[in-house]
């Protein structure tokens, strides 16, 4: 599946998230174990490992002393390609659950009610991103491409391009930081939710404010223990945009400064896999000029959907006051591609997966306990977005309309527990727990719940097993950049009997085709939904399938991958005359 990158093994991709792909632990004996994880980003990059020279960098997911990391760096390069970014506990969880999760993911997801804006974490999630750019502008050479991954990282593109343009070390950018926060950061975050400064990328990287004197306590710390090496000037100093030559375009100008700094031709792609929301939304964001600006110093930027890519570049319009074109934005003599990229997942895992003799065997086991039942399977992350309540509460209409069901349905829910360090979780929670317990309460009996709920983790053979024998799928996300349950249950469906209910919501349900489609804020729609799944012929259900099944086999993780790549490989800097997004 997915064409091979046009790219050669020459090219150096260096894929930056916030998470390495693998999981570090140290035994009682003080051996290292890694474990390479197998999420959709591992295969959707997949593709692009075979044909490339490939570096990950990332954050390892926990502190290594520093004695060992010596150690942990060759094994995570020699073994898995890998690189990390080390970050204090308290920095990561400031970056991580402090403002990634609290700030970005609500908002991004049409939930500013739940959004604790806290200077703080804002200041983590800049010193965070300059821990990035540090190590990737340390690792780049000329010619890479530079691919960022998602919502933790979006001051990264414009960080790592400051740096390799030669506009200042990575040192004194962190002390032109420091300083700066020491002297008013609090002014600074007042005026941005009041009335936003207009700046612009200076102000972003705090560039051009004097003044050592009063602290912020979280970088104080952060200093202290910091990566920068070398000595602080007694005054940090102004930095200056390279000068431009006279008489050439923007364009040109742009390569030729990257040119004489020797690291010309370093492209950089920024990929969000979470919506970008209307720009009515984003604008409620205290530094919605500083993230808009730390992702336009990027070649490419990609979205699940078209309409994610369109909010993005009205943002632009209407907060930067950038004139736009259908598929791209120009800014500061740098062109910036916009496109739409669906992200899939590997079916052949689920299609070779249900021909397995262990999940083979679940899967009559399961069919036994459940035999004159239907099936319909929920998995998500406990997550507020995925709308796990408004699908209990559909549920819980359709059997007070239908109890000729009762008894003969049940919903597999499965959720994930997430973030749980983050309060709106630990609420969530709480609401889930009510509900499972009050509809099963109410349509329960001794021998039979209609719920069954599970609050862990699961092996993917089981999940499989689950998808196959599973009459319909409900995804009741209330926003999903894509939502890649929905996929992996079309393609563990043996003979096409499933039915997938989908939110309009969710990304996938402007590709998923063959669907149901639900409003899930519309209880009594979902719940006729449910019954329209029960009730359909067979005929229905195989040619609903057998459409979803051939756009899940062609636009897969791996399509994906290279399809990006491909793009940002092509890319020359200027606008293209060619096709819009
Ligand atoms: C973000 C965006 C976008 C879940 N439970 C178990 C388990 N999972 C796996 C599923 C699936 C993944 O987790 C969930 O992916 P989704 O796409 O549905 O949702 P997010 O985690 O929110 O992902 C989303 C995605 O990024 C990619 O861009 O589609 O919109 O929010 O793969 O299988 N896996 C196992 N056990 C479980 O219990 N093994």
């Amino acid at each position: 599946n997915g064409a091979a990158p046009a790219a050669g093994k020459e090219q150096r991709l260096i894929v930056v998230s916030n998470r390495l792909p693998v999981t570090i632990s140290k035994d009682a004996q003080g051996v290292y174990h890694f474990k390479m994880s197998s999420g959709g980003l591992v295969s959707a990059l997949s593709g692009c490992k075979k044909t490339m020279k490939f570096t990950w960098i990332g954050w390892p997911g926990k502190e290594i002393p520093e004695e060992d990391r010596e150690l942990v760096n060759r094994r995570l390069m020699d073994e898995y390609d890998c690189y990390p970014v080390y970050l204090a506990d308290d920095l990561a969880d400031r970056h991580y659950n402090g403002f990634s999760n609290s700030i970005l993911w609500p908002l991004f997801h049409y939930h500013p009610g739940e959004m604790n804006f806290d200077a703080a974490n804002w200041l983590a999630y800049r010193e965070a991103n300059m821990r990035f750019a540090d190590v990737v502008a340390g690792m780049v050479q000329a010619g890479d491409m530079v691919w960022v991954q998602d919502y933790h990282l979006m001051l990264l593109p414009m960080l790592l391009r400051s740096v390799i343009s030669g506009e200042g070390s990575q040192g004194e950018m962190v002390r032109r930081e420091l300083g700066r926060v020491k002297k008013g950061v609090d002014k600074e975050v007042v005026g941005g939710m009041m009335g936003m400064k207009e700046e612009g990328v200076a102000t972003a990287l705090g560039v051009g404010e004097e003044g050592e004197d009063e602290g912020v306590e979280i970088l104080d710390e952060v200093a202290e223990e910091g990566t920068t090496s070398a000595p602080a000037p007694a005054v940090p100093k102004k930095v200056k945009r390279p000068a431009f030559g006279r008489g050439m375009s923007q364009f040109q100008k742009q390569e030729a400064v990257a040119k004489e700094k020797g690291k010309d031709g370093v492209r950089i792609g920024f990929f969000l896999h979470t919506p970008f929301p209307s720009s009515e939304i984003y604008r409620i964001l205290p530094v919605r000029r500083e993230i808009l600006l730390g992702v336009l110093q990027c070649d490419l930027i990609g979205f699940h959907t078209y309409d994610y890519a369109r909010h993005f570049l009205s943002s632009c319009t209407r907060i930067l006051g950038l004139e736009t074109m259908p598929n791209g934005i120009e800014h500061e003599g740098r062109y910036t591609q916009v496109g739409t990229f669906p992200i899939g997942i590997d079916p052949m895992q689920f299609v070779d997966g249900i021909r397995e003799e262990g999940i083979v065997k679940r899967l009559q086991a399961l069919k036994a306990r459940f035999k004159g039942c239907k099936v319909i399977i929920g998995v998500d992350r406990l997550d507020y977005i995925k709308g796990v309540p408004q699908k209990l509460q559909s549920l819980e209409i359709f059997l007070s309309q239908h109890p000729e069901w009762v008894g003969k349905v049940v919903l597999v829910q499965l959720a994930i527990p997430s973030r749980q360090d983050v309060e709106e979780y630990q609420n969530l929670r709480a609401c889930v727990n009510e509900l499972v317990g009050r509809i099963n309460g109410r349509f329960g009996t001794v021998e039979f719940m209609p719920i069954h709920y599970l609050h862990k983790s699961v092996p993917i053979d089981e999940l499989t097993a689950m998808y196959a024998l599973a009459d319909a799928c409900l995804v009741t996300s209330t926003r999903d950049g894509m939502n890649l349950v929905s996929y992996e249950y079309i393609s563990s469906q043996v003979d096409g009997h499933g039915v997938m209910i989908l939110s309009e919501f969710a990304g996938a349900a402007q590709s998923l085709n063959g669907s149901l489609i639900v409003n899930p804020w519309d209880l009594q729609s979902t719940a006729d939904a449910i019954h329209t799944a029960l009730t359909m012929t067979e005929e229905a259900k195989k040619s609903n399938w057998e459409k979803l099944f051939a756009y899940v086999s062609k636009y897969t993780a791996e399509a994906w991958g290279v399809s990006f790549v491909n793009e940002l490989t092509r890319l020359s800097g200027h606008p293209p005359s060619g096709p819009s997004i």
